[in-house]
């Protein structure tokens, strides 16, 4: 009776032991966004730039025009960038206004709105074609003759307040956006770096030293880094990822974890 006792006892302090493995607190990976980021296992795991490619790849892509019913970017943009107050409008990306999402600038007229690229798109001469030029996660509703002005200019501090979109700053190679968006902006890039890698024939980087010609470079990097900070995520932005998720099937990293930037990008030049 007591030998059995006593493998008894073994046999349920062994059990409690692997109990207690297999029980380990999951990580914030593991339990977020329903497990979309299971396969990270630390902000400094060696690689996770590719983890985070290889989990991000592989999205829907649509058409930057459709001419029948389906989903393109004018349609996606209404639905990703719509107006908190007002379901009939969209906001401006540089302005922060809101306009009629019937106000679109199909024949170019001024002040309506059309698709501003923030990865200027001949930064690596990618076009509209489905792939980089038509990713909802750096296209965005703008001002028509706001966006030519920004034009394919880097992102940076300093300049001029700019004559229409007054919160924003531009001088001959570069543009600051408003504090309000300068997050945004910053993530945008930092999901475009790692969504395009070589295997996709488009190997877009972040550099300090953006050229002017059509390499696949943007920067400039170490500001990107600060404004990531200085604007933190808000609803605005989760919402739309959620939206873009919803569309293509992939997510910004850099939205639900800003802290991966300074992991990833925060040792180069
Ligand atoms: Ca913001
Ligand atoms: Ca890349």
């Amino acid at each position: 009776m007591r030998k059995l006792l006593l493998l008894l006892l073994i046999a349920t302090l062994t059990f409690s032991c692997s109990d207690s493995n297999s029980d380990k607190t999951p990580s914030e990976f593991e339990t977020a966004y329903n497990g979309y980021y299971k396969t990270v296992t630390a902000y400094n795991q060696v690689g996770l730039k590719t983890v985070l490619h290889d989990l991000i790849k592989g999205n829907t892509k649509i058409k930057y025009t459709d001419t029948k019913a389906n989903m393109d970017v004018w349609r996606a943009l209404e639905q990703t960038d719509e107006d908190p107050n007002n379901p009939d409008n969209v906001i401006l990306l540089y302005l922060g206004t809101s306009i009629p999402k019937a106000s679109k600038a199909k024949n170019n007229q001024n002040d309506f709105w059309n698709r501003e690229h923030v990865w200027a798109k001949s930064r690596g001469d990618f076009g509209t074609s489905p792939g980089a030029g038509t990713d909802l996660h750096h296209l965005r509703p703008t001002d028509k003759t706001v966006n030519s002005a920004r034009g394919n200019k880097w992102f940076d501090n300093g300049g001029n307040p700019h004559a229409e979109a007054k919160e924003c700053k531009t001088d001959s190679d570069s543009w600051e956006p408003r504090n309000a968006i300068k997050g945004d902006i910053a993530r945008m890039m930092f999901y475009m770096a790692v969504r395009y890698e070589a295997e996709d024939g488009l190997d877009l980087e972040l550099t300090n030293t953006p050229q002017d010609n059509k390499e696949p470079e943007h920067g400039v990097l170490s500001t990107l880094l600060e404004w990531n900070k200085q604007d933190p995520v808000d609803a605005f932005e989760k919402k739309r990822n959620e939206t873009i998720y919803s569309i293509q099937g992939n997510r910004n990293p850099f939205i639900d974890f800003p802290d991966f930037a300074n992991y990833i990008f925060v040792a180069k030049n």
